[in-house]
């Protein structure tokens, strides 16, 4: 391992009659854990390291000459200094502390958590009873749905506090009141179920004492009650993070999950990688083949009822389910040719399957119709990137975040999407990184920011380009990085000329003077970093918002060094590897052109056949093309295109007039419902494979559990229909898949399977197969045929569907902390359907009073492409004449009414703009 602590000088000292060394900023106790003795100690967390606190004094020992113990986890040596952790003195202020805080406990055989830190250095320190008498109990709180406080058990070391305020900064926990009425709080003293938490579990993880807990863990009577039989190691199935995590496994079922140090999480999680695991374990969990009815019609309309998801279908043997899925989509191929198939792969399986199921559609079904849901994510950033910088990836990890002077958030909500990354950019602004969020919609992390700039929805370019103005004009570039890597500014240089801030200031409806700032901010700063989402890539003019961006870090110089960079927050927690593996029906793995004949050659040489030269069609053009009688059949694996799509209606018009449509899901979601074959498939728990995160870090997930039933790993369904297809394949297992992709694909290079198995997550690109990845790229240049990185101007477009008298609110979709995209796995996930149970769509309180809305009252909402009902909640976040709402629901789902106009270049639909109308209904009308 590397050791990067011998930087700095080292101490001499004394401990324990033995000279040691300590490092530069070693604590007194870190030195002696390395010797091999472990001092006890509560308050004190050292895996994961939080700040020291010196609270409990459990971990007293004596200095030589020093009248007074010391706490060790805070004191750090001084040279020659003599340390006795286990004198007569030190030995008996250990015990006395633990003495102390035992008459307080709750008595071990009935504590919240027998098997906790304290009862371990009770156990150790051999004091576990007390000559104290114990002062009264507090009762419990179950107020929350996944943790419980109970604070008889609480010893007030304060790392619940330290998890809230400074490793979350979540800031809910805090300390209150005096001497013995002194105890933990969330928020105002409120219950903790009613208070201002997120459920990222931090709290309960830091807890060395039990009181707090996971609720799943303790009876009634709030006394542990369950074990784990095994822990495995794998990651989170949710987003791009990566959270390497620990789940806890009891009789087959996954009964809680723990963070992990992964290189991306340090152990930290949010709700719903430690709390929404369960999905896996429904009921509704799909475990037998389906196949549809006969005299079953496919009807649009048709909507699955949650409560009885398989009323149009009948079980099926593996055997006939695989034979009809496959003779559909063969009698397709065959009569109307092979590009009356398409096939949607999956963001949320591995890298493996990604890779078998592109591979399929190119091989099998005959051409280059597959895509994923990349397309209505940040197609846009990637169409951006490529014609800038030649790769779609991001140029820093987000941990850059910690070398930043100066970051900037844009169109990205983090807190709620990426959690755990938003706490390491929390952290930052606490170390004193200036901090700007760029959004129409404030958002909790506008709460940490230097300043948030709440524009106009819809008006980025203009934004930016005023931005750029001002570098430009006030002689803030880096000259030097413009001549040696960039080409195309002095067009810009002439571009930009019209818009002055001046002149763009009643567009985005920012001051010109505070867009001045800002730009000068950025540009000045040692280090700037952007972080951006979907409110950058979700609009027709996407691709041009980000082209802004890479403009301004390439005219700046803010690329390829510590603390800068372009940093697209991937949204799945494999988007990245799945369309590294060619899940994109432009290029093959690595991004390789269909067209270019040279890239294509190594593919067919590889795979023994000629492949399709001519680009496939993106999710939305293979909806337009089964309308327009193209497509005939469809294989869609681990996507809800149903809910997820644009204008819903003609998306499910078009799954239903389908002749042939596979799905391969763990549920009858709302595409499953249209589909003719349903295949039950593994879950992420259930297998093992690699899976790329948003820092371009490949990690290993390992199977946990076995699928339930009869359902099987989608690489093997995979592999099944391929056969059936008429492929020769076969695959003994994830290693020999990722094996012949890295044959491919040059960004695995030097990573090979047992590495990864080895060392569990390693960053593309790697130079060396000893050496570990490089976290930051662009450090000399770009992989263009110039070296150097194009700067690309941008004109000013408004949104496709501007508001008029008719529908005059502006409707913005996205997402809530608790739920995933359509809701297939969380609102089936107990906790976070607990905590977010209901259709909710978002107005600020003063357009509600407008319209006589109280909070809970039904709206009707509207626009040209369909309408539904769904329950008000104020949020004074959501700026004046905007309705902003999750899409996750599928009682009232928002992509009935979103627009499906297309961005020219990503060909992403414009899902954070269109126009609405809102209108107040009587709450029985929802209800009916
Ligand atoms: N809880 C949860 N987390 C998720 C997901 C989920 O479904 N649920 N999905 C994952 C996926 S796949 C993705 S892609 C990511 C997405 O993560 P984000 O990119 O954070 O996604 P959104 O919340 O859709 O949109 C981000 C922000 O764009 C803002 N916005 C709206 N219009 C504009 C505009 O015109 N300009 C600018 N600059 N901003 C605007 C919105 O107010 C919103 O705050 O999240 C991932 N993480
Ligand atoms: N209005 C609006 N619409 C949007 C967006 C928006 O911001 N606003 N955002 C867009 C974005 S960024 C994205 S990424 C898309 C996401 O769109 P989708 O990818 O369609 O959404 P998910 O709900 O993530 O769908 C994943 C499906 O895979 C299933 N699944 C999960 N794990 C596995 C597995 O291991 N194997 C198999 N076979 N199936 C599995 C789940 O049950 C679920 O049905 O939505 C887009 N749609
Ligand atoms: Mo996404």
């Amino acid at each position: 391992m590397s050791n990067d602590h011998n930087s700095g000088q080292t101490i001499q000292f004394e401990l324990d009659g033995h000279q040691v060394e300590g490092r530069a900023g070693e604590t007194i106790w870190q030195v002696a854990k390395r010797q091999g003795t472990e001092i006890p100690h509560l308050c004190y967390s050292p895996e994961p390291e939080y700040r020291p606190d010196g609270n409990c004094r459990a971990c007293m020992v004596e200095i030589e000459g020093e009248r007074v113990l010391a706490a060790s986890c805070k004191r750090t040596p001084s040279v020659g200094m003599k340390v006795k952790s286990a004198s007569q003195r030190a030995v008996a202020a250990q015990k006395m502390v633990m003495e102390l805080l035992v008459a307080d406990q709750p008595a071990r055989e009935t504590s919240h958590d027998p098997d906790s830190k304290f009862w371990h250095w009770a156990e150790k320190t051999g004091v576990t009873e007390s000559r104290f008498p114990a002062t009264e109990r507090w009762h419990a709180d179950t107020s929350h749905p996944a943790m419980r406080v109970n604070l008889d058990a609480c010893i007030q070391c304060g790392l619940c506090v330290r998890a809230c305020r400074e490793v979350q900064v979540n800031d809910v926990i805090g300390m209150a009141y005096r001497s013995h009425g002194s105890k933990i709080v969330f928020d105002f003293d409120d219950p903790m179920g009613e208070s201002t938490c997120v459920a990222c579990g931090e709290c309960v993880q830091a807890c060395p004492t039990g009181a707090l807990m996971p609720a799943v863990m303790l009876d009634d009577k709030q006394t542990r009650v369950t074990w784990p039989d095994r822990k495995v190691d794998s990651l989170c199935p949710y987003c791009g993070v990566g959270c390497q995590v620990t789940y806890e496994v009891k009789d087959e079922k996954v009964i809680y999950a723990e963070g992990r140090d992964g290189p991306a999480n340090h152990n930290r999680l949010c709700v719903k990688g430690r709390f929404g695991f369960d999905y896996i374990h429904h009921p509704n969990r799909l475990t037998k083949p389906l196949v549809r009815l006969p005299g079953v019609k496919k009807d649009a309309n048709d909507q699955v009822d949650p409560a009885n998801p398989y009323t149009h279908f009948r079980e099926a043997s593996w055997e006939e389910a695989l034979d009809l899925a496959a003779a559909g989509l063969k009698k397709i191929r065959d009569e109307k040719g092979a590009k009356a198939l398409a096939g949607f792969g999956s963001a949320k399986g591995s890298n493996e399957e990604a890779y078998l199921f592109q591979k399929l559609v190119r091989t099998g079904f005959g051409s280059n119709n597959v895509d994923h849901c990349t397309r209505l994510c940040h197609a846009s950033s990637v169409a951006a990137l490529f014609e800038g910088l030649s790769s779609g990836a991001v140029s820093a990890p987000f941990s850059a975040a910690a070398d930043a002077e100066v970051i900037w958030v844009i169109g990205a909500n983090p807190t709620v999407n990426h959690p755990v990354a938003a706490t390491f950019i929390k952290n930052a602004a606490k170390r004193g990184a200036k901090l700007y969020v760029m959004d129409p919609r404030r958002q909790s992390l506008s709460r940490h920011a230097t300043q948030h700039l709440a524009f106009k929805p819809g008006s980025d370019v203009a934004m930016l380009n005023a931005m750029i103005h001002t570098i430009i004009t006030e002689g803030l570039t880096d000259e030097q990085y413009i001549a040696g890597y960039t080409e195309g500014y002095d067009e810009l240089k002439a571009k930009i000329q019209e818009f002055t801030p001046e002149r763009m200031s009643p567009i985005c409806g920012i001051p010109a003077e505070t867009l001045r700032e800002v730009a000068r901010a950025y540009a000045r700063a040692k280090s700037s970093i952007i972080f951006w989402g979907m409110g950058i890539s979700q609009h027709v003019h996407g691709t041009d918002n980000a082209r802004c961006l890479i403009a301004l870090a390439l005219i700046t110089g803010q690329v390829g060094r510590p603390g800068t960079g372009l940093h697209p927050l991937r949204g799945q927690n494999n988007v990245q590897g799945a369309s590294d593996a060619g899940l994109i029906p432009m290029f093959l793995p690595d991004y390789q052109p269909v067209g270019r004949d040279d890239m294509r050659g190594a593919f067919e040489k590889l795979w023994g056949q000629e492949l399709d030269p001519v680009r496939g069609l993106t999710v939305v053009e293979i909806m337009n093309a089964i309308h327009a009688g193209e497509i005939h059949g469809m294989y869609v694996e681990g996507e809800n295109p149903a809910m997820s799509d644009p204008d819903l209606q003609h998306a499910r018009q078009a799954l239903a007039k389908l002749d042939h449509l596979v799905v391969q899901d763990l549920f009858v979601t709302e595409t499953a419902f249209h589909a003719d074959v349903i295949l039950p498939a593994s879950a992420f728990a259930e297998k093992s494979g690699s899976f790329t995160n948003t820092d371009r870090r490949v990690q290993l997930a390992r199977e946990v559990i076995k699928p339930p039933g009869d359902a099987r790993q989608d690489l093997w369904i995979i592999q099944e229909i391929a056969k059936r297809m008429g492929l020769p394949w076969n695959y003994a297992g994830p290693g020999e898949v990722f094996t012949e992709m890295a044959q491919l694909m040059p960004s695995l290079k030097n990573i090979t399977w047992e590495r990864l198995v080895r060392e569990g997550a390693v960053t593309y690109p790697v130079d060396d197969p000893d050496k570990p990845g490089n976290e930051i790229i662009f450090t000399t240049g770009f992989p263009t045929e110039s070296g150097r990185g194009k700067i690309v101007p941008a004109k000013v477009i408004p949104p496709d569907e501007l508001p008029d008298d008719e529908y005059p609110m502006v409707l913005s979709t996205g997402r809530v902390l608790e739920h995933w995209h359509t809701g297939s796995m969380t609102r089936r996930a107990q906790v976070l359907d607990q905590i977010e149970p209901e259709a909710v769509a978002f107005m600020t309180p003063k357009d509600m009073r407008k319209k006589g809305l109280a909070p809970g009252d039904f709206i009707r909402l509207e626009t040209r492409r369909g309408a539904v009902e769904v329950k008000v909640r104020a949020d004074r976040d959501v700026p004046e004449n905007m309705v902003f709402m999750p899409f996750c629901y599928a009682e009232a789902a928002a992509n009935l009414l979103t627009n499906p106009a297309l961005d020219p270049f990503g060909k992403i639909p414009e899902f954070k703009f269109c126009a609405v109308r809102a209108e107040k209904i009587d709450i029985r009308t929802a209800a009916e």
